[in-house]
């Protein structure tokens, strides 16, 4: 069985993505994919904090490059973060006024964003990032960004959630982002006794047994030190995985593989 991996939010720490998949022995020190039939899901977010989160965005998309010329080579798929719809927005909106949040997208952008990220963005990270998935289902797992509730309202079924993502990466109404960034921006859903119930329901209507996430740190459920947290955290009876190491924080973080079932 050709092994699964998923990486939590890298939020523009380039060099530790380099060395996360360099000792998970997918590739080698020069940037070359040496995965083999590895299929690798990262769970977005891949700006701001951080300073290189083009440069992130750039290497998974020659990651993707490199494993489409392999024959039986293996696959990589990026799901779409939050932090890269209020990239886009700040680029798309600028100065206009999001009302969620009563300050600009630019200022609200600008307040984890590095400026560079927003001079190199170009039509072609942007036509990129619109084909992004929300969610996917890997070996039974759902995957997806945010630990949010947002997800059951816009669709019932993974194709119609990623539609709906996708239809919206192209509105150019700013009401239409500022709520879907509001909603994006929802975190614990999955947590605490309510939060195992939310998470059956979305197990549910969207199917798998498990939900794999990033968006909310390790550290924010168990208040353990950034660099402390070395491995997915498993809660809510089990029906839910936090892969969210931290890295924008300053942790290490971790490539979580998933068991071989
Ligand atoms: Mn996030």
């Amino acid at each position: 069985m050709s092994p699964i991996f998923i990486i939590g939010d890298i939020h523009g720490h380039y060099d530790r993505l380099l060395i996360l998949l360099r000792d998970a022995g997918l590739i080698r020190s020069n940037l070359v994919w040496c995965g083999a039939d590895a299929t690798v899901c990262f769970v977005g977010d891949y700006v701001n904090r951080g300073e290189k989160g083009i440069t992130v965005m750039d290497y998974i998309i020659s990651l993707e490059l490199q494993v489409q010329h392999l024959e039986g080579g293996g696959k990589i798929i990026p799901l779409l973060g939050n932090h890269e719809v209020v990239l886009l927005a700040a680029q798309r909106f600028g100065n206009r006024h999001d009302p969620n949040i009563g300050k600009s997208f630019y200022d609200d952008w600008r307040e984890l964003g590095a400026e560079n990220d927003l001079r190199e963005m170009t039509p072609e990270h942007i036509a990129w990032l619109t084909h992004l998935p929300a969610m996917v289902l890997l070996r039974n797992r759902l995957v997806l960004h945010a630990d949010a509730p947002f997800y059951l309202q816009y669709g019932t079924s993974i194709e119609g959630v990623n539609q709906r993502f996708e239809t919206l990466m192209r509105s150019y109404d700013p009401l239409v982002f500022s709520n879907w960034l509001r909603d994006f921006a929802g975190h614990l859903a999955f947590w605490g006794e309510d939060g195992t119930h939310q998470a059956r329901e979305f197990l549910r209507v969207f199917g798998g047994t498990q939900i794999i996430h990033g968006h909310t740190t390790i550290q924010t459920m168990t208040e353990q030190q950034p660099d402390y947290i070395l491995s997915p955290l498993v809660y809510a009876e089990n029906l839910c995985v936090n892969v969210d190491g931290a890295v924008g924080h300053g942790g290490k973080g971790f490539v979580y593989r998933l068991p071989d079932d």
